[in-house]
């Protein structure tokens, strides 16, 4: 069969530099034929769940598909056993869980930005080690609304949000739109089939898609330590599949064990 990913370890310059700066573009994880294959699943997913794009929607209605591991067995076997969680291991340590997995697309005449946050003012996690990936399906820059970035933001550690995102917001989906210094901002243009990953404090944000022709279409993963817990949810622990390792959680350990 061909391949469909490419596997390697961070060399110790790219941690540091992961370290240093809170991001790292990882480049291609995915071959030709993988990326093909996961762009045709993901589209099989997005067009039998979601409508046009609506100004007046969500961003969870115009731009997310969550758990697109169970919907696509491309996706769910880059989430569970693609090139990602040897990484992972490299960054948090043995013991790894996923814990997010969604698409976020903004296809052409999506032209909605997306505010500055970090990953952990949305769902801190416990211990604070948890690391996002973007995967590209598409190339992106600014035109389409690729990430812009803050290097070295995550230094600043978790930023309370508490006035803006709390157990009751939550269910309503209010957005966390910090006011940082845009002159420190740079984009983070990609091509498809790399992948960008970043730290839970790390600081960032996107504009609309303003392309006529090109969608800006993502798989969106997140992985953290096997024992992680959710600070919001009185410090339950977040469920998501056991990767690598193990965990003190009984319904972490058996989560998705079909899967
Ligand atoms: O898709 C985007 O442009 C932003 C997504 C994002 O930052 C997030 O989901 O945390």
């Amino acid at each position: 069969m061909e391949e469909l990913f490419n596997y390697r370890k961070l060399t110790t310059k790219e941690l540091q530099q992961y370290h240093d700066q809170g991001f790292l573009n990882i480049g291609s994880t995915l071959t030709n034929k993988g990326l093909e294959r996961l762009t045709k699943e993901s589209m099989e997913a997005w067009h039998s769940e979601k409508r046009e794009f609506k100004d007046s929607a969500t961003w969870l209605q115009n731009s997310l598909l969550v758990d697109i591991h169970k919907k696509s067995h491309v996706a769910k076997s880059f989430y569970f056993n693609g090139p990602l969680v040897d990484i992972m291991e490299q960054i948090i340590g043995s013991n790894i869980k996923g814990a997010t997995s969604q698409l976020t697309f903004k296809m052409k005449g999506n032209t909605k930005a997306f505010g500055w946050h970090q990953d952990n003012g949305y769902g801190e996690l416990d211990p604070y080690n948890a690391v996002t990936t973007l995967t590209a399906l598409d190339d992106t820059d600014e035109e389409n609304g690729c990430l812009r970035i803050i290097p070295g933001s995550h230094k600043m550690g978790q930023i309370d949000v508490s006035n803006i995102i709390n157990s009751t917001t939550k269910k309503k989906q209010v957005s966390i739109d910090l006011k940082v210094d845009e002159s420190l901002a740079i984009p983070a243009r990609m091509k498809a089939g790399e992948t960008l990953i970043f730290n839970s404090f790390f600081l960032h944000q996107s504009q609309g898609n303003f392309s006529k022709h090109r969608d800006r279409r993502i798989l969106f993963l997140r992985y953290a330590d096997a024992d992680a817990v959710e600070v919001y949810n009185e410090r339950k622990p977040r469920l998501g599949k056991l990767l690598r390792g193990q965990t003190r959680f009984p319904e972490v350990a058996s989560y998705e064990e079909e899967l």
